[in-house]
């Protein structure tokens, strides 16, 4: 097939599954074509049926906002003629599935058919898509794709209930490549970051508010009176500064290092002890499933999709948002106890085979293939 997928170039979790995913496709044949503004983050060296189209907005002193819905729905137009593109997949909602209702209809007038999937990640439904500024362009755009998906049940359910959606959502859980992400060899690095043998948590973000990154340091304080141990704060956003003060406030930047964002997460994912993720919406949780694949086990909150990876009491716990008491007592139970903590890394491991790439994979091709036979009944109606 020749595909066309659109996406965030940036670390997001969405880009990084539709990047991730492009690679996936292409390496058993699929000739993808990613169209976006900036070459995407995770795809930085040349692989075999990879292409990348970017999508320059024009600068004009009238524009306030360059018009860049305008800018991509012209260039994906452009690239579905000239390089014969047979489906587009488009990945979080805003702007790209209105844009892509766009496309379908100034191809339509040349008498061509494009279908469109569009994939809900998250946020793009339950903080930013939900709202009156963009809800009724998200509600429609869903209803007008060919295929729509959701990366878990969860966002299946949010996204029914937020909106009158008529188009059956299929879920299609996001996945982890284990060529990447498995545990590595990496001691020197824990000598480095733990000299004394002490325990080490991570978390990974985009340190929104969204990841309460503030529980994570309450988490740690609480651990850290208990069991020496060290924390590792990898990724940078919004409440990143904020965050620096607070660890001075309490008395522990030689315990919490801040990485910002780092390339090589796996790496810092090999020596970590416990993953804590207490966000307050996630509606699935890559950053999890990348440590449980690293055989790390998970400490979170029981929100959106967390519980469908993260199984409680065995994998990691869930505790109820913002119960950083509990969390930290779950923490310090499973960090104390080597036994439990070996046997809670095997169940991370085995759970996060479930998400293996290689099993994801034949489900979107196949749901690309039934979406494509659909497009010859979707034509007909739309010519009507
Ligand atoms: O919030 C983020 O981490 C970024 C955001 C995105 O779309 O770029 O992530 C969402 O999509 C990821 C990939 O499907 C999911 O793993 C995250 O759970 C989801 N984030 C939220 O729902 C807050």
């Amino acid at each position: 097939m020749k595909i066309g997928i659109v996406c965030y170039p940036t670390y997001g979790g969405s880009g990084v599954v539709a990047t991730e995913l492009g690679k996936g496709l292409a390496a058993r044949g699929h000739q993808v074509h990613f169209i976006t503004y900036r070459q995407p983050a995770r795809l930085t060296t040349f692989q075999e049926n990879v292409y990348y189209h970017e999508v320059s907005s024009a600068d004009y002193p009238l524009f306030e906002y360059p018009p860049y819905d305008t800018a991509l729905a012209s260039k994906l137009v452009d690239v579905v003629k000239y390089e014969n593109l047979d489906l587009l997949h488009v990945h979080y909602a805003i702007p790209h599935a209105a844009v892509a209702y766009m496309v379908k209809k100034i191809l339509l007038q040349e008498g061509r058919y494009i279908p469109v999937v569009t994939t809900l990640h998250g946020t793009d439904i339950t903080l930013v898509g939900k709202n009156g500024a963009f809800a009724p362009v998200v509600a429609f755009s869903i209803n007008k794709s060919d295929g729509v998906t959701a990366v878990s049940e969860s966002l299946k359910r949010d996204t029914e209930k937020i909106f009158d959606i008529k188009n059956e959502i299929k879920v299609i859980y996001n996945f982890i490549d284990f060529d990447r992400f498995r545990k590595l060899d990496k001691d020197h690095f824990k000598k480095a970051i733990a000299p004394n043998g002490e325990r080490i948590l991570a978390h990974v973000s985009n340190f929104r508010k969204v990841k309460r990154v503030e529980d994570v340091i309450r988490v740690f304080e609480k651990v850290y009176k208990k069991i020496p141990c060290k924390l590792l704060l990898i990724g940078d956003g919004p409440e990143r500064q904020k965050m620096e003060g607070l660890c001075r406030e309490i008395g522990l930047c030689d315990e919490i290092r801040f990485l910002g964002k780092q390339d090589a997460v796996e790496e810092l994912l090999a020596v970590s002890d416990l993953f804590i993720i207490p966000s307050g919406s996630e509606s699935f949780g890559l950053a999890a499933l990348e440590a449980m694949a690293c055989e790390v086990p998970v400490i979170s909150s029981n929100v959106g999709g967390l519980p469908e990876i993260n199984i409680h009491g065995k994998t990691g716990f869930l505790s109820d948002l913002g119960n950083v008491e509990e969390m930290a007592a779950n923490a310090i139970k499973l960090l104390s106890d080597d036994e439990m903590l070996q046997q809670f890394r095997k169940n991370a491991l085995a759970q996060a085979e479930r998400f293996d790439l290689e099993n994801v994979l034949p489900q979107y091709e196949a749901y690309y293939e039934e979406v494509i036979q659909k497009s010859v009944t979707n034509y007909n109606l739309e010519v009507e």
